[in-house]
């Protein structure tokens, strides 16, 4: 008699931060763990970053983003290869990882070029990638679709790794775009010294001849910006443009990074850009800047509105760090305590980037 091949599919719980529904605060849940098939691979979470997108993700309300309810946040995460899928190629367990978040619909021109930050079909996927309408990297273990999205990260430490994955991507991927006007001479302004701003000081003593300067409204992130080699910070008061247009001997900045994007941010880079001016809003600040000629903004300013990063910008930013160019300020919580750290960033009560970690 020949037996009837039962298998049974055994499943194996893991702990994940869940947005549930929308208007729900994020809630530590168990879920099943996931089994990589085909490409796919399962990389064990040592870090994952708390971002201020994940606040707006988290405050928004339905229908504001397109993502569905339920998925687990976290989208800058890093960690080791714990299982692979039966088709991946190249990577190994045990690999330390740091995982390229943006991720795209992988077959339009976009993604094709490696630019899946600016995916041609981003409006059409329902998602804009790890933790962000897709299961993300607040959890014990993060299901990546294809090894493309994971850059090695030798020894570097995890918690280090996890915000250059966004936090530093996100900083080096819009610098790059204002390097043409940084040379021998020139000035850029960093505008907001937290989780990015502190990191985009860094990237930008190491990699051009700016002199940089920081603005803030909290004195402690003045500190944080002396501390990642600033020349020069001040607070944002009602003759910041003066002061920092006295830095430059009166002909105003060459570039300026707005890491808040407020109203009032904008208006501050407006005024103090000189002509010819670079300002990446990259803060999600939701302000405006009235664009209008004639008009008070300065002639030729370029303005761009950067996103995230590219896979070969991440590997860079994490040579970098290799590298010791760049050193992540970081503030640890569990991830059973990820409501706690998701307050403290509300507040702007995070010196540096918050970073889940297991326990
Ligand atoms: C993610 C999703 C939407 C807007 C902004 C972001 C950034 O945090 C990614 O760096
Ligand atoms: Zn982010
Ligand atoms: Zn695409």
């Amino acid at each position: 008699m020949t037996g009837i091949g039962l298998t049974r599919a055994w499943t194996v719980n893991m702990r994940a931060v869940r947005l549930t529904a929308w208007g729900r605060e994020p809630t530590l849940a168990e879920v099943e763990r996931p089994v990589p098939r085909e490409a796919e691979v399962l990389v064990r979470v040592e870090a994952a970053g708390l971002c201020h997108s994940d606040v707006h993700v988290v405050d928004g309300a339905a229908g504001a983003l397109p993502y569905r309810p339920p998925f687990t946040l976290g989208h800058e995460v890093a960690g080791h290869i714990a299982a692979l899928g039966p088709d991946t190629d190249g990577p190994v367990i045990g690999d330390r990882v740091v995982v390229y978040g943006p991720w795209g619909c992988g077959a339009c021109a976009r993604c094709a070029a490696g630019l899946e930050n600016y995916c041609d079909r981003r409006s059409d996927l329902g998602w804009h990638g790890v933790g962000l309408g897709r299961d993300g990297g607040m959890a014990e273990y993060l299901l990546v679709p294809s090894a493309h999205h994971l850059v090695p990260i030798g020894d570097l430490p995890a918690d280090q790794a996890a915000p250059l994955s966004d936090a530093g991507l996100t900083s080096f991927h819009a610098i790059a775009g204002l390097r043409h006007a940084l040379g021998e001479g020139t000035t850029a302004a960093v505008i907001g010294v937290g989780g990015l701003g502190h990191l985009a000081i860094q990237i930008l003593r190491a990699t051009t001849p700016s002199h940089v300067l920081a603005v803030d409204i909290r004195e402690e992130a003045l500190a944080l910006a002396e501390w990642s080699g600033a020349q020069f910070g001040t607070l944002m008061k009602p003759d910041t443009a003066r002061v920092l247009r006295t830095r430059t001997g009166g002909v105003g900045v060459d570039a300026v990074l707005d890491f808040a994007g407020t109203t009032a941010t904008l208006e501050l880079a407006a005024e103090v850009l000189r002509p010819g001016g670079e300002l990446a809003v990259v803060g999600s600040g939701g302000g405006r800047l009235v664009v209008r000629k004639p008009g008070a903004l300065p002639p030729g300013l370029r303005l761009a509105l950067p996103f995230w990063g590219t896979i070969p910008e991440l590997t860079e930013v994490i040579s970098l760090a290799r590298s010791g160019a760049l050193q992540v300020e970081t503030e640890h919580f569990p991830l059973s305590a990820a409501p706690e750290a998701f307050g403290r960033l509300r507040q702007g009560r995070v010196r540096g980037r918050a970073v889940l970690g297991p326990g």
